[in-house]
């Protein structure tokens, strides 16, 4: 062909001419057909691949198993607002894996069949792949975070309760409004299966409020309020956390939420002491 030799690999363009000037493959004689099997160091290479990529799908399988319970689980989660969080962490998850799925597919099919994609042009590739691909995803995600934020938004629901978390270095206030004339500190008391918007708020510096079973995060900020709407799915204790780093004693700044049936989220709004009350006893 015009003087230069067919080579049976020529789809490894730079990397297979350095190859063969080391004498690994050896050009045909022109005109003559190419073998079409793999030499030594190819098919090892493709075995180490293989090997390498089942390593590391065992080792995400491993990991993920082992983060789905816990009291901070947000996988496990206790009501609908953080079962919403889940299901998008899960289609993320999902999504994330069917894009990276597709790119080692590609990969491989590039070692595999070298040059199994020039009928495709360079412009399709980057059309279709890099730009088409990447929008359509991205906006369908968009779209369905935009979904979740919506269902999560705090607004007053029948039925709900509103209770004011307030946040320093390092305890937790909880005030319950004309609920309750007294407040609580290091343990926040709501109605289980009822909807609760939490008013957020610090006194001193930035800290973050998190239930991870029930619901998302949100700054508490000094001298301003941001709400958070939660519900806890049964009565049970769930714990909080502060997520944003607040100082020394920020390691031991969490909370405790006890949710309770509606005769003891009667109770305690009447005034019984939170220690006296527990979902357990109460049934
Ligand atoms: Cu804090």
């Amino acid at each position: 062909m015009n003087g230069v030799p067919r080579y049976g690999n020529a789809g490894f363009c730079d990397a297979v001419v350095r190859d063969q000037r080391d004498g690994i493959l050896q050009p045909s004689a022109p005109g003559r057909p190419v073998s079409a099997v793999a030499p030594p160091v190819v098919r090892h290479r493709r075995r180490a691949l293989a090997g390498a990529a089942s390593r590391l799908l065992a080792a995400l399988a491993l990991l993920s198993l082992a983060a789905c319970g816990g009291a901070l689980s947000t996988l496990d989660p206790s009501g609908p607002a953080a079962a919403s969080i889940a299901m998008m962490w899960r289609v993320m998850l999902i999504g994330a894996t069917g894009a990276f799925a597709l790119v080692m597919v590609l990969l491989a099919a590039g070692f595999l069949r070298p040059g199994g994609g020039a009928p495709v042009s360079v412009g399709a590739w980057l059309g279709w792949g890099g730009v088409g691909f990447v929008s359509t995803v991205l906006l369908a995600l968009l779209a369905y975070a935009f979904t979740v934020g919506l269902r999560l938004a705090p607004t007053a629901s029948p039925g709900g309760v509103t209770i004011t978390a307030t946040a320093e270095q390092w305890r937790w206030r909880f005030d319950y409004g004309p609920l309750r004339s007294g407040g609580t500190e290091a343990i926040m008391v709501l109605p289980a299966g009822r909807p609760v918007v939490v008013q957020v708020t610090a006194r001193d510096v930035i800290h973050s409020f998190w239930v991870p079973r029930l619901a998302g995060k949100i700054d508490a900020i000094p001298g301003h309020v941001n709400r958070l709407r939660l519900q806890a799915a049964a009565p049970g204790e769930y714990a909080g956390v502060c997520a944003e780093f607040c100082g020394i004693g920020h390691r031991s700044h969490g909370f405790m939420v006890l949710a309770l049936d509606e005769p003891g989220w009667n109770a305690f709004v009447s005034g019984t002491d939170p220690d006296e009350l527990s979902p357990w006893t109460l049934r």
